[in-house]
């Protein structure tokens, strides 16, 4: 791209009221009370010192994480200091990146941005969100994408992390908060299911609230790796349901089979609370407990005490939960998958009760709040259709534009990935809060259509994989430098508060999108202040499903607990959903008819073995924060790969051998770790590395049909030594 600027492009910004400036970690000696950077546990800490090189962490009491953080959090602060922080935007000028002022960067995008559409069509430029940005970016970015470019070309990460649970969750209880309780009521559960879930590495201070079912032998993990969440089940005497990947939906229905076959269902809740039971029945009385041992690979003892364990706990009113995380989650029949757990969920009558439950984990910083307020493909702030008239009037009138003038749905995260720079695909993308190159399944190809952009834009504060192979670069402010909300993992709304100046050099992204609109002659405003941006979100949300009118950031600073729907008629804000009716039209949650369908790739003599991906402790998605912070990388600083002994000796590698994992799209070059505890026929690769260690080259996009969640933990693939 070249650096003039054309005719159209100007640099008034409109002005936004200013508000005063919140006190700094410096200014107060107590510190500043926020929450963690990364996951959506989002653990309570207090920051104190005066600059970025003094700044402390330190963990503060709060229901979720109980005084506790984990490794991640407590290192937190070494990215604010990490000398690898971007202060410049970058552009690429002769095939290499150069520091330029902004407002050359911003002049570069406005340009292209009004070029493109020119000659393309509004659609051609396209905009990728995360999982990360707080409620006020994820909001704005949505309306900055809908009114400033007016395309329909935006989604998430989100799409590839909650998207199942979402969308099986609005189709049983007609609405989609992960956890619809507070995550301290599964504190004193005495049984637990747990499914595809790893808190002990993804969520450690999670695991407070596991104790007692654990204790109680009540905890039970379905994993195909004996993962430390798995070994803690067992020491306490519950047990490890350890399936083949991809078999859930088996397993999900061969426990719905014992249920109702060996006296377990609640039948006055099945009739009261719930429709289409007798649909779903024919499926599930097919899964006798011996097909599903064979499919699943888990023991028909194993799943009939596993029933057996959660009717006992609920009918002594000890507390049953049944939760689901990313294992479960993230095939290419997700939604159905989840589906069948909370049709055992249901015939159980544990969801829409206090003391027993049905949730889902969810895993981003703000992946609960980032899912509601408008940068996904179909949807408007609230959560609400993008496709629903009177949706469309109602924020519209809050934005201030015609309702015909907003786009209609678009792309979902991978469909739009894949097009981009074909024919009929975006050839200007903005990228904010995500590092596709790593994160993507089938990341060669994503890498190739990234490639293929006119223009590539990324706003990080670091030079992460997709920001180095990037046009632009913007550099932006992060975690412990901006103000905002954040919704947790329980639907409560929290307060991210600042500690620290904007370092030299950097922008916030509210501020970008101001820039970027008025150069391209968009007349609505885009305030700049977060609390200006959280008071419009909570005008768009009014009536949504995700309800935010009531609250404020008085009332959240004063310490006030609120989990949405919170608006006039709730002020007190909703932590128990569906106790009275669940939130479909007719108040009952639904059975919906699936079956198992399997992984989308076979495995076959030349891919004999099942590749799984996941998580380590220390290191966060795709790595680019924490592979920056050193005390993270000396714990874990190499890809690897956990093979089975006899697996491995197969293929002639020994423990810490280099190895290439082969499938049909790729190759990873992994460390090999031989663990006797994982099923022979499965590898596992954490997808924290980039470059010849990415786990997503092998990772294939066959996607979900209701949700387009990729197949990130099934694909088919073959050891071989490293040559
Ligand atoms: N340390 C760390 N913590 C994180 C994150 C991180 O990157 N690092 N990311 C955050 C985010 S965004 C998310 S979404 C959460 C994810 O949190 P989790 O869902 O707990 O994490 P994963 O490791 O992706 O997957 C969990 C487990 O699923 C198992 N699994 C693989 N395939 C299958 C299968 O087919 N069926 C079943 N039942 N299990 C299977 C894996 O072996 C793994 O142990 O973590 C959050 N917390
Ligand atoms: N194989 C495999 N692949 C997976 C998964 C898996 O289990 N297996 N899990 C999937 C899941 S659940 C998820 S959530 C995705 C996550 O994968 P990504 O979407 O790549 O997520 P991050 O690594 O968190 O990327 C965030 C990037 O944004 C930057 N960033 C952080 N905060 C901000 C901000 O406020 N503004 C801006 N502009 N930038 C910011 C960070 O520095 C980082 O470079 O990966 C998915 N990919
Ligand atoms: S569990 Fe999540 S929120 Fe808590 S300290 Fe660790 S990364 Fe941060
Ligand atoms: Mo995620």
């Amino acid at each position: 791209m070249t650096t003039t600027t054309s005719a159209t492009v100007t640099t008034v910004t409109p002005g936004t009221p200013r508000l005063p400036l919140p006190a700094t970690a410096g200014s107060d000696p107590a510190g500043v009370a926020t929450h963690c950077a990364y996951c959506g546990l989002q653990c309570a800490m207090t920051l104190t010192g005066s600059s970025a090189a003094d700044l402390a962490v330190a963990p503060r009491r709060f229901p979720t994480n109980r005084g506790g953080l984990c490794q991640k959090g407590w290192t937190s602060a070494e990215l604010l200091r990490t000398p690898a922080r971007l202060t410049t935007p970058l552009l690429r000028r002769d095939g290499e990146l150069a520091p330029a002022s902004w407002d050359e960067a911003l002049d570069v995008v406005a340009d292209a941005i009004v070029r493109t559409q020119a000659a393309y069509g509004r659609d051609a430029v396209a905009v990728f969100g995360g999982g990360g940005l707080t409620n006020e970016k994820a909001y704005q970015l949505g309306k900055f994408a809908r009114v400033a470019l007016r395309t329909s070309q935006v989604d998430y990460n989100g799409r590839w992390c909650m998207s199942s649970a979402a969308a099986a969750g609005i189709r049983c209880f007609g609405l989609d908060r992960g956890l619809p309780f507070p995550v301290t009521d599964i504190g004193s559960a005495h049984a637990v299911l747990l499914l595809g879930a790893n808190p002990a590495e993804t969520m450690p201070p999670f695991l407070t609230h596991l104790v007692r079912a654990a204790d109680a032998g009540g905890l039970m993990v379905a994993d195909p790796r004996l993962t430390p969440t798995a070994a803690k089940a067992l020491d306490g005497g519950g047990l490890h349901l350890q399936l083949r990947p991809g078999t859930d939906a088996a397993l999900a229905l061969g426990m719905l089979h014992v249920a109702v076959t060996e006296g377990y269902a609640d039948r006055r809740f099945i009739a009261e609370r719930t429709t289409g039971f007798d649909d779903l029945w024919p499926v599930a009385a097919q899964w006798l407990p011996e097909r599903v041992e064979r499919v699943t690979g888990v023991a028909v003892t194993t799943l009939r005490t596993a029933v057996a364990t959660l009717a006992r706990a609920r009918d002594t009113e000890r507390g049953a939960y049944v939760l689901s995380a990313r294992g479960s989650e993230q095939h290419a029949s997700g939604t159905d998958t989840v589906t069948a757990f909370i049709a055992l969920a249901l015939a159980l009558g544990l969801p829409g009760n206090s003391g027993t439950g049905f949730g889902t984990i969810t895993g981003q910083g703000n992946g609960q709040g980032g899912r509601e307020h408008g940068q996904k493909a179909d949807q408007l702030p609230g959560y609400r259709r993008i496709d629903d008239p009177a949706a469309r009037a109602h924020v519209a009138a809050v934005w201030g534009v015609d309702p015909a003038d907003l786009p209609g749905p678009g792309r979902s995260a991978f469909e739009l990935l894949d097009a981009l720079g074909t024919e009929s695909g975006p050839r200007v993308l903005l990228v904010h809060g995500s590092n596709p190159v790593v994160s993507a399944p089938d990341a060669r190809r994503v890498s190739d259509r990234l490639a293929a952009l006119d223009l590539l834009v990324v706003s990080d504060f670091v030079l992460s994989e997709t920001a180095a192979v990037a046009d632009v670069v913007l550099p932006v402010l992060q975690w412990a430098e901006e103000e905002g909300t954040m919704t947790n993992l329980e639907g409560r709304v929290l307060r991210r508060r600042r500690a620290l100046a904007a370092p030299a050099g950097c922008r916030s992204e509210l501020r970008i999108w101001n820039e970027l609109a008025s150069r391209l002659g968009c007349s609505t405003g885009f305030p700049t202040e977060p609390r200006l941006v959280f008071d419009e979100l909570r005008r768009a949300s009014a009536g949504g499903p995700a309800d935010y009118s009531a609250v404020t950031w008085e009332r959240l600073d004063a310490g006030e607990s609120l989990h949405w729907p919170c608006s006039p008629q709730r002020p007190q804000g909703t932590p128990r959903l569906f106790l009275d009716r669940f939130a479909t039209p007719d108040g009952r949650a639904r059975f919906v008819p699936v079956d198992h369908v399997g992984p989308a790739e076979p495995d076959d003599t030349a891919y004999p073995l099942v590749a799984t991906t996941g998580r380590v402790l220390q290191h966060y998605q795709s790595g680019a924060q924490t592979r920056l912070v050193e005390e993270l990388s000396a714990a874990a600083g190499e890809m690897f790969v956990q093979v089975h002994p006899d697996t491995a000796s197969a293929a002639g590698l020994d423990e810490g051998a280099l190895a290439d994992v082969v499938s049909r799209r790729g190759r990873t070059r992994a460390t090999v770790r031989v663990d006797e505890d994982l099923r022979p026929d499965v590898v596992f690769l954490p997808f924290h590395w980039g470059d010849d260690g990415r786990a997503n080259s092998l990772t294939h996009a066959a996607l979900d049909p209701t949700s387009r969640m990729p197949e990130f933990k099934a694909c088919a693939v073959r050891l071989e030594a490293a040559q």
